[in-house]
């Protein structure tokens, strides 16, 4: 899968992109993964990407032209372009099944805004998708850019080993994860539970069941038939 990312700080992805699965997918040549600059796409002398609002009110907003230059370089006409998503707290929230339906596609266009917002006009005429990584503010949509693109990574064919893709379908289900523990069997007075040392598979599965469902009925009742606002799966 090809992912371009465009933003104004190019530098913030160090790191998150060249480590861990990130780094091992794009090495491996699963994910073609690319980082922009939108000032490239700025023009005039000081190579500025934000003008002061219509209609006042504080801060800046991001220009539309950059934004649009970009996109028309990296990927052309309206037709030939991926799915194009922008990073705002107004998007549709992240969640497991639209980040399945992401890491289908061939390839994802991400534009990453700063200030107090990007020309809506990049809203209805580039982004095909508005999407929100949570219910905060940050400073801009490169955290949340980050969030997206290790989410939708670690579903492509072959990026995680067999082990890791156990721990993908225990997350599938709409359900939070039971406890985990390894040695020691006692540490700083807190025992491991007796059932899951017991080596009773069956005993040990029943309660990792139980567990689950209590802590998710407690945290996140949303998840299992209460209030509504999301499922994990
Ligand atoms: C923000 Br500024 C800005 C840009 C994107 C996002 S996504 C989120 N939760 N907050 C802020």
């Amino acid at each position: 899968m090809r992912i371009d990312v465009v933003t104004i700080f190019p530098d913030y992805f160090h790191g998150p992109f060249d480590v861990s699965l990130l780094g091992r997918a794009r090495r491996s040549g699963l994910l073609d993964l690319r980082v922009h600059d939108l000032r490239r796409w700025a023009t005039g002398r000081h190579r500025t990407v934000d003008d002061t609002p219509y209609g006042g009110g504080p801060g800046m907003v991001m220009a539309p032209a950059p934004f649009f230059d970009a996109t028309e370089e990296l990927y052309g006409a309206v037709a030939d372009r991926p799915r194009t998503v922008l990073l705002t707290p107004r998007g549709r929230p992240l969640r497991q099944p639209l980040v399945r339906e992401l890491a289908t596609e061939p390839g994802l266009l991400v534009l990453c805004g700063r200030y107090e917002g990007i020309d809506e006009r990049v809203h209805e005429a580039l982004a095909t998708d508005e999407v929100s990584v949570g219910d905060y503010v940050l400073s801009g949509g490169e955290a949340a850019a980050c969030v997206l693109v290790e989410a939708v990574t670690r579903l492509l064919p072959g990026v995680l080993g067999n082990a890791e893709s156990v721990v993908e379908e225990s997350f599938s289900g709409s359900r939070l994860e039971y406890p985990h523990y390894t040695r020691p069997a006692v540490y700083r007075g807190m025992a491991v539970p007796e059932v899951v040392r017991s080596g009773d598979h069956a005993r040990v599965a029943a309660w990792r069941r139980a567990r689950a469902l209590a802590i998710t009925r407690e945290r996140r009742p949303d998840l299992v038939g209460g209030e509504p606002g999301g499922e994990v799966d």
